[in-house]
């Protein structure tokens, strides 16, 4: 299945359910190793906890975030995004109309019930002409997507687990953000929403 919802963003409902047996042990294995954290922003603690794959590991503190090759607290490189990572986001962004996508970043975002994310921008990568994979796993959750502008109304879409989106086009610099999560359960995840952001950073 396939919904458009913007020029050059699309839903693919369910599109990563065909991988979950080799993908939720990768994650949970990466998770293990790199439990996430609740990172500062100059905006406050986020409600979400991030851990990072790729080159390039999304970080922030009180003073601003950044792309980083190396985690906070070791100082080491994160470790690479797995095949199956890999090749779910590319054959999703090949269903969008990108055929040709290697992120080298992937955020792990944790929700907990209540957990949220405010309407932003995705701004800090080179090149906008690259899409941005997002995927939904664990417990639903209410994604909002605005517009160009701040003040757009934003869109409900209801996430669920193994549902891809691709972000591209214009839709690549509009706000978007999460609704607070309501507390759920889920057969896999528990009591999580776990959602993976692949980008191309540099
Ligand atoms: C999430 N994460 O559900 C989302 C998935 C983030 C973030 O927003 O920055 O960590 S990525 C959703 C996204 C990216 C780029 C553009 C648009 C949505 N959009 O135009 O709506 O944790
Ligand atoms: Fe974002």
């Amino acid at each position: 299945e396939f919904v458009p919802l913007a020029t050059g963003a699309c839903w693919l409902p369910g599109f990563a359910l065909p991988v979950m047996d080799t993908l939720w042990p990768a994650l949970q294995q990466h998770l293990c190793q790199h439990p996430p954290q609740q990172m500062m922003t100059p905006m406050g603690l986020m409600s979400v906890r991030t851990s990072s794959m790729g080159d390039w590991g999304w970080v922030g503190n009180a003073h601003g975030y950044a792309y980083s090759a190396t985690q906070p607290d070791t100082q080491l490189p994160w470790p690479a995004i797995p095949p199956v990572i890999l090749e779910l986001a590319a054959a999703a962004a090949r269903k969008a109309g990108y055929p040709d996508f290697v992120p080298d970043s992937c955020l792990i975002n944790v929700y907990e019930a209540g957990s949220k994310m405010g309407l932003h921008q995705d701004k800090d990568e080179m090149d906008f002409s690259q899409p941005i994979v997002s995927l939904s796993l664990g417990i639903p959750a209410i994604f909002l997507f605005g517009g160009a502008r701040r003040t757009d109304k934003p869109v409900k879409i209801p996430l669920q687990h193994g549902d891809v989106v691709v972000w591209g086009g214009v839709s690549r610099r509009f706000y978007h953000g999460v609704a607070p999560v309501k507390a759920d359960s889920h057969p896999l995840l528990g009591s999580k929403r776990i959602n993976l952001t692949l980008r191309k950073a540099k």
